[in-house]
């Protein structure tokens, strides 16, 4: 019997040394330890010995289980050592490693235009309007009082669909259909893409982006007109921007002008900005056309309007110093990254 418990302690100690898991070593105790376990099945013997033999044999279970509970105790130590070890290692945070950058997008530079523009003219109470790209060649031409031969309407630079539909060449329709389903005040500006039939090159994109203005009312006079391009190219290029007004003629204004601001680089010194004029010429304006208003329904007799139109393009090239206007259509990364 005692040589059986040294064969347990033996086997016990070889077993407890070849695992490393706690859930192993548990299951070593329940085997040798346990109510149903190597040795208690041993001392179940005892009764049959000997009186002189039991506590010799006592003694020895006794040193054998001690020493089964120590090593499977000490090993149990061991392994949460280990465990605790193994958890701080692949826990571990380095301060010093560089951080995840999150890329964010960021708007175009047409966008970023369209937004500022569109920004100040709301801040002066205009509401923004828009319409479809694909225009009836009424809203586009006809009502915006373009007589029949006008060049504009010419198949070589407008894109037609159809006899009666094509591409905005400007957003003055969504003026028109304005016009003809409100009553006034009206005060609205409408920004959009616009296309005409032109050759790429350096200033020319068939597809380029327009913003448009119409305030229509009693007694709108072109002192309102004035008055307003003015607030507005004084918040877009500065407080010391001045206008020119100079005689032009449009189909759908009469009076007409162009409207020239004073450089915001050279500040009218003359620049490569403005090539050395000192001015740059970044609107279309005038009173809304008598046959205009007609044309939508609107009395010319009580009411007048001003109108404006201006290229986002061309304005977010000359802010941002872009000589090409391509590149604004490219979409090439490198480019854009830069406003
Ligand atoms: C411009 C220049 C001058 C204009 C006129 C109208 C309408 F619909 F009221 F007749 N909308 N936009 C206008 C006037 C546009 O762009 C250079």
């Amino acid at each position: 019997m005692k040589e059986q418990l040294l064969n347990i302690k033996e086997n016990a100690l070889k077993e407890i040394n070849k695992y490393e898991k706690m859930d192993e070593i548990e299951k070593l105790r329940v085997k040798y330890l346990g109510k149903k376990g190597e040795i208690t099945n041993i001392l179940k013997g005892m009764g049959k010995l000997s009186a002189e033999e039991r506590p010799v044999i006592g003694k020895v279970a006794n040193e054998v289980r001690g020493e089964i509970e120590k090593a499977i105790s000490d090993k149990k130590e061991e392994i949460k050592i280990i465990e605790k070890n193994e958890k701080l290692k692949a826990e571990v945070l380095d301060v010093t490693m560089p951080g995840k950058k999150i890329k964010i997008g960021k708007k175009h530079p047409i966008t970023q235009m369209m937004d500022e523009v569109k920004y100040i003219f709301t801040g002066m109470g205009f509401k923004v309007a828009e319409g479809p790209e694909i225009e009836t060649v009424f809203n586009n031409f006809d009502a915006l009082n373009a007589p029949k031969n006008h060049p504009s309407r010419d198949m070589s630079d407008t894109f037609y669909i159809d006899e009666n539909l094509l591409l905005r060449t400007q957003t003055s329709p969504v003026q028109i259909r304005t016009m003809k389903s409100a009553k006034p005040p009206i005060k609205i500006i409408a920004p959009g893409r616009c296309f005409r039939f032109d050759e790429p090159d350096a200033t020319h994109s068939p597809m380029f982006h327009q913003i448009e203005g119409l305030v229509v009312d009693k007694n709108v006079t072109m002192a309102e007109l004035k008055g307003t391009l003015d607030a507005f190219v004084k918040q877009l290029f500065g407080e010391n921007t001045k206008t020119k007004f100079r005689p032009h003629n449009f189909p759908f204004t009469e009076p007409s002008a162009e409207v020239d601001v004073t450089c915001f680089k050279c500040k009218g010194k003359g620049c490569s900005v403005c090539k050395g004029e000192g001015w740059i010429e970044i609107l279309g304006a005038g009173m809304v056309h008598p046959n205009v208003l007609k044309n939508c329904g609107i009395d010319p007799e009580e009411y007048s309007g001003f109108a404006f139109g201006m290229g986002v393009d061309r304005i977010a090239m000359l802010k941002y110093e872009i000589d090409d206007i391509r590149l604004l259509f490219e979409n090439d990364m490198r480019f854009l990254n830069q406003f």
